[in-house]
């Protein structure tokens, strides 16, 4: 099984990523900023290159993760809510398949994530050779769920073949997205179509969004 969590952290090249794309922002933009260890890596990065020439620049945080970071590095943010459009979102992944699905949520933030890449007119996703697969027989997909009658949504997404994991922060409790919901983290064995899957979670009551992500342009730095 493809276990998201068993992965070496690589931090040397996902610095260098991060370095290497801070040189497409331009004066002006409005940048989407993802979550993970990629993208905190990224506002260090776009922090010093701003402090040495004169930017400017603002930053639509995907999650409490990464608002905190850029807060710690002094950008100027702005809620998605309060700007027509992103003129380029960053992102990292956790695997790319075929480059034209991602499968995200390893750090929680799926949801906040997907909101800021479909509201962005250029996506960058920023990720090492190691997350490129041509296919996945079996993978955990994270799932976002609403913590009312948990259970009846873990039992109505095994029905469909998934066997499900709740997610638990480090003092074994459920772990709460930013969004106070929970996540499911979730095998299905067998080549599967994952866009259909993605399809079918969303229909079931309770589920708020899936890590599969698609039907989006994404361009690719490594
Ligand atoms: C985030 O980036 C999450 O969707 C995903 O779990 C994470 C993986 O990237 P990294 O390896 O940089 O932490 O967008």
């Amino acid at each position: 099984m493809v276990n998201f969590f068993d992965k070496s952290k690589n931090l040397d090249q996902k610095k260098k990523i991060a370095e290497l794309s801070v040189a497409i922002v331009e004066d002006g933009m409005t940048i989407g900023l993802g979550s993970g260890s990629t993208m905190a890596y990224f506002v260090e990065a776009i922090a010093k290159r701003m402090k040495n020439e004169k930017l400017t620049v603002r930053f639509v945080p995907a999650s409490k993760f990464i608002e905190k970071k850029a807060i710690e590095y002094h950008l100027n943010m702005i809620s998605i809510d309060e700007i027509e459009e992103i003129d380029i979102a960053f992102d990292g992944a956790d695997w790319i398949i075929g480059k034209e699905i991602l499968i995200k949520g390893g750090g929680g933030s799926l949801f906040r994530e997907k909101k800021i890449l479909l509201n962005a007119k250029n996506i960058c996703i920023l990720a090492d050779q190691r997350k490129y697969i041509d296919s996945l027989s079996e993978c955990i997909i994270p799932i976002e769920i609403i913590p009312f009658g948990y259970t009846k949504t873990l039992q109505s997404i095994e029905k469909i073949g998934g066997t499900c994991f709740i997610r638990k922060n480090k003092d074994e409790e459920n772990f709460v997205t930013d969004n106070f919901n929970y996540i499911l983290d979730t095998k299905f064995s067998g080549i599967y179509n994952w866009k259909a899957i993605h399809e079918e979670l969303k229909s079931i009551q309770g589920v708020v969004d899936t890590g599969v992500f698609y039907g989006m342009e994404f361009n690719f730095i490594s």
